[in-house]
């Protein structure tokens, strides 16, 4: 019997080879303040809720051996892989690149940049940079999947109808089953990550599948406990 995720809009069928996580930009940019997220004049704090319930998800990853992927948007020190539309949009006092209170906004490798405390990556997962919204965009992430013959994936992360889905219509498109944890993934707009939910889930799941993490975590054990 196939196992499956009781999932929307309907049950998210399980492979027999391992699913993998992908932990989208939970990096201190995002979530704290001084970082990339509040230059943009985002209220960061409300994102830090969904920090408890993926440490659990990880943790059941983990303790399965299933394979974990992490990324955060980062750029090189010397701006090249950062286009100046990028760089240049929006009205912020700094920028991508410019010193912050946790370091260069957004630069790989600086403090800020940093995946949060709680969910680093361990040795065997995958710590991918990426330039763009998507992690597909300039990246190993094809190979990567291709390499571990990874059919499915996990979704979590932030935010939701940025990077999240972004990433997660790229690998519909390549033909990789997603399905998005609703309770580990948050936008700095409640309306927006509803509405991203929404879109990905109608007309018979068009990108993806959304569950709780608890299911998640209930089935994961059942079929690869
Ligand atoms: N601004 C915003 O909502 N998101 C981003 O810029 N990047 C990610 O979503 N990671």
């Amino acid at each position: 019997m196939t196992n499956t995720i009781n999932a929307k809009p309907f049950a998210y069928p399980l492979p027999e080879r391992a699913p993998a996580l992908i932990i989208i930009d939970m990096q201190r940019d995002f979530v704290e303040e001084g970082g990339f997220g509040s230059s943009l004049g985002n209220d960061v704090t409300p994102l830090q809720k969904i920090i408890p319930p993926l440490v659990k998800v990880l943790h059941t990853f983990r303790q399965l051996g299933l394979p974990v992927i992490h990324t955060r948007e980062a750029h090189k020190a010397d701006l090249t892989d950062c286009p100046p539309a990028k760089r240049l949009r929006g009205d912020c006092k700094i920028r991508i690149g410019d010193e912050g209170p946790m370091g260069r906004l957004l630069i790989d490798g600086e403090p800020g940049n940093n995946i949060v405390s709680q969910l680093v990556p361990i040795e065997g997962e995958y710590d991918i940079a990426k330039p763009g919204k998507g992690a597909f965009y300039a990246t190993s992430l094809s190979e990567i999947l291709q390499k571990e013959k990874i059919s499915h994936l996990i979704f979590a992360g932030v935010t939701t109808e940025v990077c999240v889905q972004s990433t997660m219509r790229e690998a519909n498109d390549r033909g990789y089953e997603c399905l998005l944890l609703e309770d580990c993934t948050d936008s700095y707009f409640a309306e927006f990550k509803q509405a991203a939910i929404d879109m990905i889930i109608a007309q018979g799941a068009i990108v993806g599948w959304v569950a709780n993490s608890a299911e998640v975590i209930k089935s994961l054990e059942e079929a690869y406990g």
